[in-house]
């Protein structure tokens, strides 16, 4: 019989969905020491909570994160709020002793994400950052090829995620479902929403950035504040690209707009090498197109692999070769992995200081933007 880990939600939009199917799924297919428990969800309005809970099974509700967080009875944190709240939950659970799972990107900023980095070592416990692409199969198989040494030598690392949900000037700006616009809770636009997600990727496949040049731009300038009601300056990025170079000398070109008309959330990544070339489309998510220079050259050609075998990553954990998963699976991946760690003590990736990693590029980019100049990203 597996072991109970009591999970606490704090938050109950679209990533308390995603994380809360992942704990119920998770012990149905991975054979794990631990089993999540959802003991209590929290949230500001005690008939939300209560609605959420009653829907997805949770046992109680707390409408104040500080008492769900000195709960006895809870042994994780997971902290699905908006960015500009992570480090306050995330330093009161450290020092109460939890585990946390704080959604991504990790902080508002650099220094700040320190300081979460600093309290979870100092209270030696078990922490990760939902970065969830790294799980889909397809992406941890290209984790996979690159590591076995297929492609040679990187020489290119191109990303995109685009969407077009931003569009009309008429959206406002701020409160529960577009705190993603206000700058005040989450600390940038779409470079920390979308690019934050590539960037981890690419630093998980092809190692760290060295420095980089990058834009941004905000077409929208003003839009009406929910909370406020006025008409406010908007102070997030609604589009980010930059060019730069790895550690290892490849060269990284970045995209990510919110102003894509057509698209909804295209994230892809190309990856060249010497003897290899590696495709991925979020929209095909379960396909790896690979090419391999060294194939007898008739027969040259790009390869679409359906990454559903049971012997590519996790896959053998769920149907009939074949038979594709989806995206929500990277979540339940996440916390199985998650789980994992806790039993071998080897923490999943990416905990925290992992995680200030892509931080210290978010930084980077919004330093360069600024100030027009090239950037070193800063070693962490
Ligand atoms: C934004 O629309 C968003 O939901 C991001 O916040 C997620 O991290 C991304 O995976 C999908 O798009």
């Amino acid at each position: 019989m597996a072991k109970p880990l009591n999970i606490g939600m704090i938050g109950y939009g679209f990533m308390g969905r995603a994380h809360t199917n992942a704990y119920k799924r998770v012990a149905d297919f991975f054979d794990l020491e631990y089993r999540p428990v959802l003991k209590a969800v929290c949230a500001r309005s005690a008939d939300k909570a209560k609605e959420f809970a009653a829907k997805w099974g949770y046992e109680s509700v707390e409408t104040d994160w500080k008492k769900l967080v000195e709960r006895k009875d809870i042994d994780a944190i997971d902290i699905c709020t908006p960015n500009n709240t992570h480090s306050e939950i995330a330093l009161a659970a450290a020092a109460a002793g939890k585990m946390i799972l704080c959604e991504k990107p990790l902080a508002m900023n650099g220094p700040e994400g320190l300081k979460m980095v600093e309290a979870v070592e100092k209270a030696k416990v078990p922490n990760m950052v939902w970065y969830n692409y790294r799980r889909v199969p397809a992406v941890t198989f290209a984790k996979q090829l690159i590591d076995e040494g297929r492609l040679g030598r990187i020489f290119h690392y191109r990303a995109k995620f685009l969407q077009d949900w931003t569009i009309s000037a008429d959206l406002p700006q701020g409160g529960t479902a577009l705190w993603r616009l206000d700058v005040a809770a989450a600390g940038s636009g779409v470079s920390g929403d979308l690019l934050a997600h590539c960037i981890d990727t690419a630093i998980w496949l092809n190692g760290p950035l060295a420095d980089l040049n990058a834009m941004t731009e905000t077409f929208i300038k003003e839009r009406k504040h929910n909370l406020t009601g006025k008409v406010e300056k908007v102070g997030i990025d609604d589009a980010c690209a930059f060019m730069g170079h790895f550690k290892n000398g490849s060269l990284a070109t970045f995209e990510s707009t919110r102003y894509a008309r057509g698209h909804k959330a295209l994230y892809t990544f190309e990856i060249n090498g010497e003897h290899a070339s590696i495709f991925w489309d979020l929209h095909d998510l379960h396909r790896l197109q690979y090419f391999d220079h060294r194939d007898q050259g008739s027969l040259r050609g790009w390869r679409s692999i359906h990454v559903t075998d049971g012997d590519h990553p996790y896959m053998g954990k769920w149907w009939v070769p074949g038979l594709q998963i989806g995206y929500e699976h990277s979540f339940v991946h996440q916390v199985a992995d998650f789980l994992e760690g806790l039993t071998t003590g080897k923490p999943a990736q990416p905990d925290f200081r992992n995680a200030y990693q892509t931080q210290l590029v978010l930084d980077a980019i919004l330093d360069s933007a600024k100030s027009q100049k090239w950037v070193t990203v800063a070693a962490g």
